[in-house]
């Protein structure tokens, strides 16, 4: 079997996706002028009809779509074909701010599957394969949009959702899945089972697909090493269709974006002015195929670098690195501007085995003064009442804390299994200046 789902557009020229680009777009610029009122006046307040769209140069002239304009056409009022046409909806985990729903076609369904498909051959899945998808499955697109496509790989799929461990774990054993589809952070709890369980050596799995949160290199090899799998990062959002959106290929270099369906544009979050390759920014997306839902330039809050260089893997869409945060996972904590990733990345690059991933961050304010606490899990193996030994791991996690942030947190370690386990995406971060 061959490697790539969809050769003919993940191999194709930039100059033959970029004209497929140009025809979708003035296609789906006059499918939302005509059936979505709400972008008609937001298009006709900027001056433009659908004749000023004439190619990809001219999308920085549509306005954006953000989050409140989800919010204030909730639930029907972006909606593009009548309900009759729609067989599913799906909405938002609901981690930050309110639900939102999105509507698909059958023809929508079947696109995002084809997305999903790509994603899971580029993982080295084939027919031969058991695929077991462990993300969540109704409303959350997760499940769904990996169940489809490793249909349509042709593996063999097992929608175990997520959640009752021990039960993911007979069936991985007992039907030898090769392929595993979980957010990163269910992944490290499976490993973290499967090890205490003794059940290593009865592992079949190859390779796994993770995606939904943000996760870093160090994870990545954590994981990889506890399972002996590669780890593959995909990435996607329920407003543009699911996973799916991008996905990564052997390389490991960052995530080939499904350019054919959706066009990527990196901007300043401040000014909304379009910045140039290789520039950090906010990431927009157009989807020029969905009919349902059609959203054009919808700022995902995601931040993000693109890249056009040459991959080994022969797929010539363009590139995204993993979201470097998320603008509104940003905590501002006594003025300075602090990303859960961070605290991660200096957690998991302290090896010497005293401490565990799984890590918990607390904001407070107290007195006019924002506190900052993070609890971090001592391993089984160092697990100890000497006070010294907790103390100086503490003082180390601190200080490089304090390199990397800027500020100062307070560190604790606590006993291992103290902290809740994720079986979809993890809460990292308790702010309770918020609630
Ligand atoms: O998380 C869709 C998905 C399901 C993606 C399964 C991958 C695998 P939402 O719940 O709408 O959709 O959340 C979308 O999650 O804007 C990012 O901030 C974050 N996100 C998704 N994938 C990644 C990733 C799904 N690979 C939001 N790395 C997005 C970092 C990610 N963040």
């Amino acid at each position: 079997m061959s490697k790539y789902y969809q050769p003919e557009i993940e191999t194709a020229s930039p100059e033959q996706i970029r004209a497929l680009q140009d025809e979708r777009l003035v296609r789906q610029v006059k499918h939302v002028w005509d059936n979505v009122p709400y972008y008609r006046k937001k298009m006709e307040e900027k001056g433009i009809t659908p004749d000023d769209i004439k190619s990809v140069d001219d999308l920085k002239k549509l306005p954006f779509v953000t989050k409140a304009d989800l919010r204030d056409c909730y639930p029907y009022g972006l909606l593009a074909k009548p309900l009759s046409e729609c067989v599913r909806i799906q909405s938002t985990s609901g981690t930050t701010g309110k639900r939102v729903v999105a509507f698909y076609t059958q023809h929508d369904i079947d696109l995002w599957e084809d997305c999903c498909a790509r994603a899971i051959m580029a993982a080295g899945g084939t027919n031969e394969d058991i695929c077991q998808v462990s993300y969540g499955y109704g409303l959350f697109t997760g499940g769904p949009g990996l169940n489809g496509g490793s249909h349509k790989v042709g593996c063999l799929t097992l929608p175990m959702s997520s959640g009752n461990t021990e039960r993911q774990i007979q069936f991985m054993t007992d039907l030898g899945s090769t392929i595993l589809c979980c957010t990163p952070s269910y992944a490290a709890y499976l490993a973290e089972s499967i090890e205490e369980m003794g059940l290593r050596d009865r592992i079949k799995l190859k390779a796994g697909i993770f995606g939904a949160e943000a996760w870093s290199e160090n994870m990545r090899r954590d994981i990889e090493d506890k399972l002996g799998i590669k780890a593959y990062d995909i990435y996607g959002l329920t407003e543009i269709t699911g996973p799916g959106v991008s996905f990564e290929c052997e390389e490991q270099t960052g995530m080939h974006i499904n350019e054919d369906h959706f066009i990527a544009e990196i901007i300043d979050p401040e000014t909304g002015e379009v910045l140039p390759e290789g520039e950090k920014g906010e990431l927009v997306f157009t989807s020029i195929t969905k009919e349902a839902f059609p959203l054009l330039r919808y700022r995902t809050r995601d931040i993000c670098i693109l890249s056009r260089k040459k991959c080994s893997c022969g797929r010539t869409l363009v590139k995204m690195c993993k979201p470097m945060g998320r603008s509104d996972d940003m905590l501002i904590i006594r003025g300075v501007n602090v990303f859960p990733s961070q605290i991660e990345e200096v957690l998991l690059s302290i090896k010497s085995g005293e401490i565990t991933p799984n890590y918990q961050i607390i904001v407070d304010r107290v007195n006019n003064t924002d506190t900052f606490e993070v609890n971090v899990e001592m391993s089984e193996s160092f697990f100890t009442d000497d006070i010294k030994s907790i103390a100086n791991i503490e003082k180390q996690i601190t200080d490089r804390l304090r390199s990397v942030l800027g500020i100062g947190a307070k560190v604790r370690l606590v006993n291992p299994k103290t902290i809740t386990r994720s079986e979809g995406k993890a809460v990292r971060v308790i702010d309770k200046r918020k609630i």
